[in-house]
This record gives structure tokens, C-alpha cells and sequence, in this order.
């Protein structure tokens, strides 16, 4: 919904200065479509060694995120992934300082959840026999800007042991947090 308000917005504005156009030079070029905003930042396992890197483009109305991890990252099969709230992933035992899932607006969790989703809910990644991952996924969660990630605190991508089942509470079913990339 908040991506949705900041589009109309920015729709409202683009109409405005297409009206006040007409007074401008007609040699005056369109302003170019705004490049996505990006963000890199590596992915740490529970001894806080690096296996791998989230890379993040955020247009003008989706945050699409490629979640790279290389061979022995991961338990094969597939894991839940979350935006949560806090950037912090210095405790790498459980990575409970990244606190709860992004939630603006006290959703319930899951993408198939008709009460959902939050802000932090993504679809499930799978992780090869090799315990690698190549991924991409979208949000509707913005990176900068009104209930973004890199908010005052940041926020981190957490990826579970388990898969999500995209319904149930508090996060469908994922388990404990093994893997943590701070987005700040
Ligand atoms: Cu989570």
C-alpha cells in the first residue's frame, strides 16, 4: 500500500510537470526515467564467515533483490527468507538482534496469508545439492524513502533453516536464522 500511495504521488507530480511543460522551451529534453537505486552487501553464516552477497536494484514501484551463495553456503533444499527489521547480524549464534520481520502495519505473515503479507515476506529460495543459490525475488518494500529498509536502524535479510509456508505465525513455519546480511 505504501509503494501504491508513493506511485500516485509520484504520478501526481509527473501530471503537474507535464501542465507546466507547455510554458517551457520546447528544446527542453524529458527528463530521463530514474535509474534503480542499488545495494550490495555480503551474506554471513552463523560463524560470521561470508558465503555469499545480496544485490539489490529498487525502481519506481518494485525492489528486485538476486540472492547469490556459493557451493557449501547452505543445507540443500529450500529456506525462508526475510526482510527483518534491524541491520545488525553481529550475533551470528541466532541473529535475533535483526528483531522481527519488517511491519509497518501490524500485517500477518505470508504471501498466501489472506490477513498478509508484511513488509519483510519473500518467496522461498532453494539451495542446490552443492548447498549453493542462485535467486531472484521482488518487494514491494522500498530501500530508501517512507518504510524503507535503510531505515534509521537499517534492516537485515535473514535466511531459515526451514522453508516458509507462507501462512502461518509468526513466520510460517522457517525455523531458526542461519545466514544474515545487514542492509544499511
Ligand atoms: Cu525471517
Amino acid at each position: 500500500m505504501r509503494r501504491l500511495l508513493s506511485a500516485l504521488a509520484l504520478f501526481a507530480s509527473t501530471a503537474f510537470a507535464t501542465q507546466t511543460a507547455i510554458a517551457q522551451p520546447a528544446t527542453e529534453a524529458p527528463a530521463a526515467a530514474a535509474s534503480p537505486q542499488t545495494y550490495e552487501s555480503p551474506i554471513q553464516n552463523k560463524k560470521g564467515e561470508p558465503i555469499g552477497k545480496i544485490v539489490i536494484r529498487d525502481g519506481a514501484s518494485s525492489l528486485v533483490m538476486r540472492v547469490t551463495i556459493q557451493p557449501g553456503g547452505l543445507p540443500p533444499g529450500w529456506h525462508g527468507i526475510h526482510f527483518h527489521a534491524v541491520g545488525d547480524c553481529s550475533d551470528t549464534e541466532k541473529f535475533e538482534k535483526s528483531k522481527a520481520h519488517v511491519n509497518h502495519d501490524q500485517s500477518k505473515h505470508g504471501l498466501l496469508n489472506a490477513e498478509g503479507p508484511d513488509e519483510g515476506d519473500l518467496p522461498n529460495v532453494f539451495a542446490n545439492a552443492d548447498g549453493s543459490v542462485n535467486a531472484e525475488v521482488s518487494s514491494e518494500t522500498p530501500l530508501t524513502g517512507e518504510g524503507a529498509l535503510k531505515d534509521g536502524d537499517g534492516s537485515a535479510l535473514i535466511i531459515h533453516a526451514n522453508e516458509d509456508d507462507h501462512t502461518t505465525q509468526p513466520i510460517g513455519g522457517a525455523g531458526a536464522r542461519i545466514a544474515c546480511a545487514v542492509i544499511k
